[in-house]
């Protein structure tokens, strides 16, 4: 089956500020930037508090690299001051809240004034066209609804570009499939993981997903490889891009990938000023190109500034490609906080996604389980993995062994590989999981 030809960015009308130079931009990032130092410092007494005590003030900063003096953002500050304690307006200037699962200890609390609902719509907007989605175009929506950012972010997006949005959320999967062939839609907004599920679910029910109404996906909030891209690619006969975002900075669309160049998500710079440090060392701002944590400055944020947010995301910054004076981010290799070490070895799921899926064998469904039997001091780690259906149970089991080798040769640990039943392993509905550490606490 043939791809259909993606439409060029040419016949999209962009935003300015997508056009504009790299100077004009880092000179409005910093007349911007002046203005939201000064807005947190006057307006949140947690910032107020923190400037003062590292002594600096918002009048030190006079250029873009100032913004190296002042203190970072966790999201235990956000958790210290639950619920609102982080906002910068008054309650009756806040048009919406959204908030973390709270799976991991308190639930993070973000809000938005109406102009922040009308600038993330914009962003949004801008991250869906473009990864070629295109006004008039029939959007199906399957990120989560409610408190997290994911679903009414990307409908509100979807909305302001001119599409019909299909608001059908996360689950139901069987449900998603008949909409997609009763109502044909252009696009889908989904986690990558749970596109493959939808794929997945076709392929038993005899629906060849390549043969589908979908032409892009825009995937994102959780990691994914370039393995990952391919695969869903060639089985629904689509183009997938990146989009990239987190509820503390915003939501869905702090970046987007273009799909003419699919090299990486643009971060939108007029509204969020990206470092990168280093993670073990956070005084350390590392330079373009160098691998480190993601760091972001909203810039025109109202209801919640947010300074020097450290994301825990692993990633680099690199030139602007489609957009010129926005620079694109790498693919996330992992979060610093999801990253686990086996007998000294430092390796992130996204590692083992990218090897397996070079095995035509196996599935890209696989967890990753963390142990230490009883009477050792090492941990150990077994990758469960789920065998194609068109492989035999010898095939698979051949192919474990190839896997095995290729993580010792390319992470640089040993594991044990499982190769299960085809359906066997939990389906994502979203933000798969795919740790399951059963090690003993403490
Ligand atoms: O996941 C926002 C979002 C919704 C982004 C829909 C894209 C699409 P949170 O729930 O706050 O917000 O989780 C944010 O998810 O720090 C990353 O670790 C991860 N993440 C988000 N987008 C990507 C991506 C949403 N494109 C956390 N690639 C972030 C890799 C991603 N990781």
């Amino acid at each position: 089956m043939t791809q259909e030809t993606v439409a060029p960015t040419s016949d999209a009308v962009l935003d300015r500020e997508e056009t504009i130079s790299r100077d004009e931009l880092e000179a409005l990032q910093l007349s911007r930037l002046q203005h939201t130092v000064a807005y947190a410092y006057d307006r949140v007494p947690l910032y107020k508090r923190k400037f003062d005590e590292a002594g600096v003030h918002p009048t030190d900063l006079r250029e873009l690299s100032d913004l190296g003096k002042f203190p970072f953002t966790t999201k235990e500050d956000l958790r210290l001051e639950y619920p609102f304690g982080m906002f910068a307006v008054p309650q009756h200037e806040v048009a919406r809240i959204h908030a973390s699962s709270g799976t991991t200890g308190r639930a993070t609390v973000v809000g938005y004034t109406k102009k922040d609902l009308a600038d993330w719509a914009k962003l949004v907007a801008r991250s869906l066209r473009a990864s070629g989605v295109r006004p008039g175009m029939k959007v199906h929506n399957a990120y989560g609804y409610g408190l997290f950012t994911g679903g009414m972010g990307a409908h509100a997006g979807a909305e302001a570009l001119g599409c019909t949005v299909i608001p059908i959320s996360g689950g139901q999967t069987e449900r998603q499939i008949t909409l997609i062939q009763d109502f044909k839609p252009d696009a889908i907004l989904a986690t990558p993981t749970y596109l493959l599920t939808i794929a997945d679910a076709m392929m038993k029910q005899g629906i060849d997903p390549a043969s589908t109404s979908l032409k892009y996906a825009v995937l994102g909030a959780e990691p994914w490889t370039e393995e990952m891209r391919h695969e869903l690619e060639t089985t629904m006969n689509l183009k997938a891009c990146d989009i990239y975002g987190l509820s503390e900075v915003m939501g869905p669309g702090v970046a987007g990938e273009a799909v003419e160049t699919q090299d990486g998500s643009h971060i939108w710079e007029d509204h969020f000023r990206p470092e990168i440090i280093d993670a073990f060392d956070p005084t350390v701002v590392l330079g373009d190109g160098e691998p480190g944590e993601l760091v972001f400055t909203s810039l025109t944020k109202e209801a919640l500034p947010i300074i020097r947010y450290r994301t825990k995301d692993l990633t680099r910054l690199l030139p602007g490609t489609a957009r010129p004076a926005h620079r694109r981010m790498g693919r996330i290799t992992g979060r610093s906080d999801d990253m686990i070490i086996l007998r000294g070895v430092n390796l992130f799921p996204s590692q083992i996604e990218e090897i397996a899926l070079r095995i035509p064998e196996l599935s890209p469904h696989f967890q990753l389980e963390l142990t230490r039997p009883e009477g050792h001091r090492m941990d150990q780690m077994t990758v469960r993995i789920e065998r194609r259906e068109t492989v035999t149970v010898e095939t698979g089991v051949a192919a474990a062994k190839v896997l095995q080798q290729q993580i010792k040769i390319h992470v640089g640990s040993s594991c044990m590989v499982d190769v299960v039943e085809p359906g066997s392993l939990e389906r994502s509905n979203g933000k798969l999981r795919r740790i399951y550490d059963m090690r003993p606490k403490g």
